[in-house]
């Protein structure tokens, strides 16, 4: 089972218990009209907390191949010059090993076949940028979910950070490296994939090669791009500039939703 469904587990449970007790006290209850506006009120958030789940759980938009652009734009980082980097990129990343560390059972180490090997899905997206242009591509990758319980989360884990082979900008936090989180909602929506391919192509180097983020609900700089390693977190606040990402540390919004 999924920690997120476990964690769901958790949130039913602790709903039913609430529940238990008021119930405990039920004749006594109904027969205030306190009581009654108590009963309604619970029952009011019980059900703005579901369509908040549901909400989050909705699956973003999806296009007929005659929709994807010829000319998806890459932006941001597109040829990344870090040593490491090119190393990879000089052998057609046949080394390339994608981590996924921190709060996990087993950590993993993968190879691009791994990964290709790994449970797929393809889908037609529109990407948005905060600059202000949109771009629809196809892309096929791992489902991020999967991969996440074969490492196994710890209880204590809540986000997934992507720590990324290129420097963007100013080592004003540490390292000017490019770096994302997400929470697990995200991280276990189904369109959440780890990228290998776009528009049925191996991933172009402009586009993130050998790895990049899609988690199809957010903004243009949640899809990170070129990643190194995986890590599972409780909390993100003592990463580079503590904000969760490379953008969020310079200003931007966190959970950057569409
Ligand atoms: N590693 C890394 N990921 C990144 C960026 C970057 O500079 N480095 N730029 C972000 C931004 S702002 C956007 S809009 C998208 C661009 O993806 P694209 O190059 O495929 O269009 O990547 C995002 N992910
Ligand atoms: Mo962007």
């Amino acid at each position: 089972m999924s920690p997120f469904v476990n964690r769901r587990g958790w949130l039913q449970a602790g709903l039913a218990s609430a529940g238990a007790l008021v119930l405990g006290a039920c004749d006594r209850i109904t027969n205030s009209k306190q009581g009654v506006a108590v009963l309604q009120s619970a029952e009011g958030l019980t059900r703005r907390a579901q369509r908040l789940i549901l909400d989050r759980k909705a699956l973003a938009r999806e296009f007929a191949p005659a929709d994807i652009s010829t000319d998806f734009k890459p932006n941001g980082s597109i040829d990344p010059t870090d040593a490491d980097y090119l190393a990879l990129k000089a052998k057609g990343f046949a080394d390339y090993r994608l981590v996924v560390d921190g709060l996990v059972e087993r950590p993993l180490s993968l190879s691009l076949a791994d990964l290709r090997a790994a449970p797929s899905r393809t889908q037609i997206t529109r990407h948005d940028c905060v600059e202000g242009w949109s771009s629809i591509g196809k892309w096929t990758g791992a489902r991020l979910g999967p991969l996440l319980d074969r490492a196994g989360l710890k209880p204590n884990a809540r986000y997934i950070v992507f720590h990324c082979a290129d420097t963007l900008g100013e080592a004003t936090d540490g390292s000017g490296k490019y770096y994302e989180s997400i929470d697990l909602i995200d991280a276990y929506h189904p369109q959440t994939i780890l990228a290998y391919a776009m528009n049925d192509q191996a991933l172009p180097v402009p586009h993130g090669a050998p790895l990049r983020l899609r988690v199809e609900r957010q903004l243009g700089y949640k899809q990170a791009k070129y990643i190194m390693r995986i890590e599972a977190v409780a909390d993100y606040s003592h990463l580079n500039g503590g904000a969760g990402g490379f953008w969020e540390d310079r200003g931007y919004e966190w959970y950057a939703g569409i």
